[in-house]
């Protein structure tokens, strides 16, 4: 993966063009049938949790906000092979993917959405609000950009310390125009500081698309005015993302500072669950879904390659549907905080 050129507006606007089109790749990483089957569970397991969630919510079971991540859990999972114990990751709202895919139970994150005891944040954070000290997840931020000048703290700390661990910010195509990112970008060039940026562009902002919103829709540039080099990368194929992601972590825990990914992905579902997304075609998303789906694609490559029959991948189905099942009873039945928690955990 070559870096892109950022010294000519033209060169950027042409590049922005080729990629978006067709998420034409860049590197695309070599999986070997053990990789292809452990990044096709995590997937799967993504995508059955959300749509779990999804039931819950629709039967009353989950108060709030509920953003599913259905589409984009290539992202996560490929971002996720590249690190090591201690790298820090940090999002925003559309979050349950990313903790599961740090490793954190499906019952932790399940009997948060419906506010109980078991759940991550004691059932007082919800879909937004979790974290796991242990597995290195620091939320879950409902605040559009928070987590961007977040992230870039954490990866100060982690210089300050001498460590050379690297922190994760992702953000989406909408949060790239906050201002807090320029300034975090800006601090993060500054200081070399190990971040890796990642910009989910699912190509909406709640109801609005990137070209309405953005007048420089080639997120991976977004860093050229502080000199952080950036890339696009095919979002939809998880070996692109993990081929970006070992370069980037390289690049981080190398010294080099920081460094931006731009994911083009696509979410399947509404924005939150109230989203009746009447400013997109079902065409375009029926046709996202059955040319690029994350989870087809590896699926396809395992039955092709002759790695895993039909039948082998129905049972991951079964197993990954089972882990799901059984934290959705949980987030059932498992109580309610008690009353006397309102005056926990909190900073008066
Ligand atoms: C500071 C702030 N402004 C506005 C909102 C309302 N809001 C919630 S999500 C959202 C859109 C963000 O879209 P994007 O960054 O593309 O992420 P996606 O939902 O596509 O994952 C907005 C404007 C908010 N939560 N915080
Ligand atoms: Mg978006």
């Amino acid at each position: 993966m070559a870096p892109r050129k950022t010294a000519s507006v033209s060169s950027r606007k042409a590049a922005a063009k080729t990629s978006k089109k067709d998420f034409a790749g860049g590197t695309i990483a070599e999986f070997s049938k053990e990789d292809e089957l452990k990044a096709y569970r995590e997937m799967l397991l993504i995508r059955r949790f959300e749509e779990k969630a999804g039931q819950l919510y629709g039967m009353g079971f989950i108060g709030g906000f509920c953003h599913l991540y259905i589409g984009q859990e290539a992202v996560v999972v490929g971002m996720q092979l590249a690190l090591k114990e201690g790298d820090q990751v940090i999002t925003g709202y559309r979050d349950h993917g990313h903790m599961l895919a740090c490793g954190m139970s499906a019952r932790g994150v399940m009997a948060e959405l419906t506010g109980r005891r078991g759940g991550l944040s004691k059932g007082k954070g919800g879909s937004m609000h979790m974290f796991s000290k242990e597995k290195h997840f620091y939320g879950g931020h409902g605040i559009v950009g928070a987590q961007v000048s977040l992230g870039t703290g954490l990866a100060f700390a982690n210089r300050y310390r001498g460590n050379d661990n690297v922190s994760l910010a992702y953000f989406g195509d909408g949060a790239a125009n906050q201002g807090q990112v320029y300034e975090s970008f800006n601090m993060a060039a500054l200081w070399k500081l190990p971040v890796i940026y990642i910009v989910e562009n699912n190509r909406y902002a709640m109801g609005t698309s990137v070209s309405r919103a953005s007048a420089q829709t080639d997120f991976s540039q977004r860093g050229a005015s502080f000199g952080i080099p950036g890339y696009q990368v095919d979002g939809m194929d998880v070996r692109a993302v993990k081929a970006a992601a070992d370069e980037a972590v390289e690049h981080c825990r190398s010294g080099k500072g920081p460094i931006i990914l731009e994911m083009l992905t696509y979410r399947y579902r509404g924005h939150s669950m109230s989203d009746p997304a009447k400013y997109r075609s079902k065409d375009e998303v029926q046709k996202m879904r059955s040319e690029h789906d994350p989870i087809e694609q590896v699926k396809a490559r395992l039955v092709e390659k002759g790695w895993a029959s039909e039948d082998e991948l129905k049972q991951v189905d079964k197993e990954v549907r089972d882990i799901v099942a059984d934290s959705a009873d949980f987030a059932q039945s498992d109580p309610e905080p008690d009353v006397a928690e309102l005056y926990t955990d909190i900073l008066l």
